[in-house]
């Protein structure tokens, strides 16, 4: 112990003395690394009395903590001057050009449905959600598709495993369920349209075992075919921007509407080109009519108070249609050629910034 003071100096000095990190780390090392002076000093502590153990140990305690604080002193001084040393050589070329940011493209399905959202929302319509996956009931029985209707065939359902016919599950082939589920829970009047994925086993150029359906749903005390006539009118004439968009209302059959009907807007297929609004062509957009009285009885609405009507349309058709799209399938491939030609430039941030 009696060399301490020295080599508490020694190592002062050897601190003080280090140009760069790297000379003070070693400093640190020499001093107090696992064999350095100080640490083996520590280990002769056991050779000797009580009393000489307790005064040599704090004697070293005090030096190792001397040290270390010398060491920590003289380290950020050295990052300092390391780090002003760095930015007086380095510079900035302010004059450089920026990197060009990414800007992605918005789906044409996402597009659409923003449309739909706009357009029915004037019109007073809120939008509902509800599951993917459904029972039997909601996807079918509800909507007075019994368990033996010839409908269930036309669907081509998935089938989730259950415990049996009764309680099993399925992808809902259509959004309709979640119209029954706000019927069930909802007071009229009911104004909402229900977006959203629907699932059918069935794959080729025009139909996709996943696809996106938009369905709309009136319930009122004197709500008749005149305002679904109203509705679908201006909605097609606002969805394709044809003001004078000419609209046939063929009559047609679903389960859960009746009367029920087929709506074709107006178009000509002159020379292979498809213009929409224009010629002696028609073209089938989507399905509509009454709530069936036993649909709103199933839902626990009272048919003699209430009537209403609903519509539903493929969401990938009349966006294939409105942006001239010619196949199905490339909506899901996730090629972003494809995606850089038909779709839409988000909206620019400085617009955002500017207030809308
Ligand atoms: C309830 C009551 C009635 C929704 C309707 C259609 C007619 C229709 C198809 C168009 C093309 C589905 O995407 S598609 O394959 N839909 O023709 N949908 S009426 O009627 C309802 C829905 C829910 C409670």
């Amino acid at each position: 112990m009696e060399n301490l003071e020295q080599l508490q100096r020694q190592a002062l000095e050897r601190v003080e003395a280090a140009e760069n990190v790297e000379a003070l780390e070693a400093a640190r090392v020499r001093a107090l690394g696992k064999k350095g002076e100080i640490t083996q000093l520590m280990k002769t502590l056991g050779g000797l009395s009580p009393d000489e153990r307790r005064a040599a140990g704090q004697a070293l305690n005090r030096a190792k903590d001397k040290i270390a604080v010398a060491i920590e002193a003289r380290r950020e001084l050295l990052e300092a001057a390391a780090l002003e040393a760095r930015l007086a050589t380095e510079s900035i070329d302010v004059t450089l050009p920026a990197r060009p940011g990414i800007v992605g493209r918005i789906h044409p399905i996402s597009q659409t449905l923003e449309e739909l959202v706009a357009i029915f929302g004037e019109m007073g319509f809120s939008v509902a959600e509800g599951p993917h996956i459904e029972d039997d009931f909601h996807n079918f029985t509800a909507l007075n598709i019994p368990p033996d209707h010839p409908a269930r065939q036309e669907h081509d359902t998935f089938y989730m495993p259950g415990d049996g016919e009764d309680d099993r599950k399925v992808l809902r082939t259509h959004t309709s369920p979640v119209q029954i589920r706000t019927m069930q829970t909802t007071e009229p009047p009911i104004r909402i349209i229900v977006p959203g994925r629907t699932f059918r086993a069935d794959h080729d150029a025009t139909h996709s075992p996943m696809f996106h359906q938009v369905e709309g749903l009136v319930i009122d005390e004197a709500t008749h075919m005149g305002h679904l006539k109203g509705t679908l009118t201006d909605f097609c004439r606002a969805y394709f921007g044809v003001d004078d968009l000419p609209l046939r209302f063929r009559p047609s059959f679903f389960p859960f509407t009746e009367p029920s009907a087929e709506v074709d807007i107006g178009c000509s297929k002159e020379g292979g080109q498809l213009k929409i609004g224009a010629g002696s062509d028609w073209l089938e957009i989507l399905g509509c009519g009454m709530v069936h009285p036993k649909v709103l009885e199933n839902c626990g609405i009272d048919s003699t108070k209430y009537q209403g009507y609903a519509f539903g349309m493929g969401i990938e058709r009349i966006t294939m249609l409105k942006y001239g799209i010619p196949d199905l399938r490339f909506f899901y491939d996730s090629d972003l050629r494809w995606l850089r030609h038909f779709g839409f430039p988000p909206l620019e941030v400085p617009s955002l910034v500017r207030g809308m």
